[in-house]
């Protein structure tokens, strides 16, 4: 029985390590054609960046067509070789 509370506390806390961070920003440019987006993003707490404007890749499955400049937004991140590709986005009301 302790074992088994053991290994779910381990998978418990493995969850909330991989557990997903949402990022707040706002879409400055979109760049279809290279799969880029700007963004004007808030603090990322898990990778400790500053509050600033630059570009992320984007995965393939995520429709840059329906995104303009100055909507808000609210994304997920991967690192991928020390650069940031965005894996996740999704419009805010
Ligand atoms: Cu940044």
């Amino acid at each position: 029985m302790k074992r088994l509370i053991i290994v779910f506390l381990g998978l418990f806390s493995a969850y909330v390590y991989a557990s997903p961070e949402w990022v707040n920003g706002e879409v400055v440019r979109v760049d279809q054609s290279r799969s880029r987006i700007v963004l004007k993003h808030e603090y990322i707490p898990s990778i400790k960046m500053a509050p600033m404007t630059m570009p992320f890749g984007v995965v393939k499955e995520i429709p840059l067509d329906q995104y303009r400049p100055g909507d808000k937004v609210r994304f997920q991140i991967k690192v991928v070789d020390g650069t940031l590709d965005i894996t996740t986005m999704e419009k805010l009301k």
